[in-house]
């Protein structure tokens, strides 16, 4: 089984555009897409398509907290959330053409005290049925910055494997409580040792040293350069096939389902890599965020690459 916690929820609402995205006019839809969003969601919804259970947690409320648990339902994902007094709220993406995408973030809703201890009381007793844990995405409004480190705490007291993929301080702050594998991206890299990377030489140096703190993996998405992973003092880059994307929201995501399913099911590091770059790159060529074609990611595996770099 595998846990998705999702702490900052979403009505994802893709725009789909005829033309160009024109600030300041009137700009009619061509297709709205509706998914249940939230980083987390979109790793519950591609772990479960790419053939483990699924339950989903982390903090629902009002009506678009009703609304994304029908959507889970719909796709057969295990709802175990918390219920808050707040309103779930909804992301934005707004899609020209192939291959052109802007992101409207809303921050989040506050969420009580008396919420987070709700919750924390319900993530542990998910722990007892779990196998592989799954932190993602930002915190709303009253979550203390230290909720990732101490859900990497319990999880890893409890024998779980814990795979952390956030920003910001609590993604420092869950990155020194040692969990299984992160995803820093290079913004993030640059942020945590507040360098500004030049060349690929420094993502593999900074993701060393990360790796170098006790993070058995450390993954770094390149976009379409693929990803570079740090395995126990070996470097490797995974590579994939070139594409002509559709909708790239939601790849990295759709990595992190990768790896909590090859982690799940014994994949040795190279496999897991070979894994999460064909998942995240099937992610690409779907129109849906957090959405992948299993017939698409049987082609796309065969040709992904992996080059050890040292
Ligand atoms: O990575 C894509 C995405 O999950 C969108 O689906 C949207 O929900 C957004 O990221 C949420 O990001 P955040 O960092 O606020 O959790």
């Amino acid at each position: 089984m595998i846990t998705t916690v999702t702490l900052n929820a979403s009505i994802d609402k893709a725009y789909v555009l005829d033309g160009e995205f024109v600030p300041g006019t009137v700009m009619r839809v061509k297709e709205t897409r509706n998914t249940a969003g939230g980083k987390g969601l979109n790793v519950a919804r591609v772990a479960k398509i790419c053939g483990s259970e699924v339950t989903a947690t982390g903090f629902v409320g009002g009506f678009n907290g009703d609304y994304l648990e029908f959507l889970l339902k719909k796709s057969n994902i295990q709802a175990a959330f918390t219920h808050i007094k707040g309103e779930t709220r909804s992301c934005i993406n707004v899609l020209e053409g192939r291959y052109k995408s802007t992101e409207f973030l809303e921050p989040g809703c506050q969420v009580e005290e008396a919420e987070v201890t709700d919750f924390i009381y319900q993530f542990c007793s998910l722990l007892t049925k779990t196998d592989i844990v799954t932190l993602s995405g930002s915190l709303p409004k009253g979550v203390p910055v230290s909720v990732y480190a101490t859900l990497i705490d319990l999880a890893k007291s409890a024998g779980k494997k814990v795979l952390l993929d956030s920003s910001g301080v609590s993604f420092q702050e869950g990155l020194n409580a040692l969990p299984t594998l992160v995803k820093p991206n290079q913004d993030e890299i640059e942020d945590f040792f507040n360098v500004k990377i030049q060349s690929r030489a420094d993502t593999v140096q900074y993701a060393k040293k990360i790796a170098d703190k006790g993070i058995e993996y450390v993954v770094v998405s390149l976009g379409s350069d693929g990803a570079i992973m740090v395995h126990q003092d070996k470097v490797y880059q995974g590579i994939p096939p070139k594409i002509t994307p559709i909708n790239t929201v939601g790849c990295g995501d759709s990595m992190v389902a990768a790896f909590a399913v090859g982690l799940e099911k014994n994949f040795s590091p190279v496999e897991c890599l070979t894994y999460a770059i064909a998942v995240g790159t099937a992610n690409a060529l779907s129109p849906f965020t957090g959405d992948i074609d299993p017939t698409v990611l049987a082609t796309l595996q065969p040709q992904v690459k992996v080059q050890i770099l040292s």
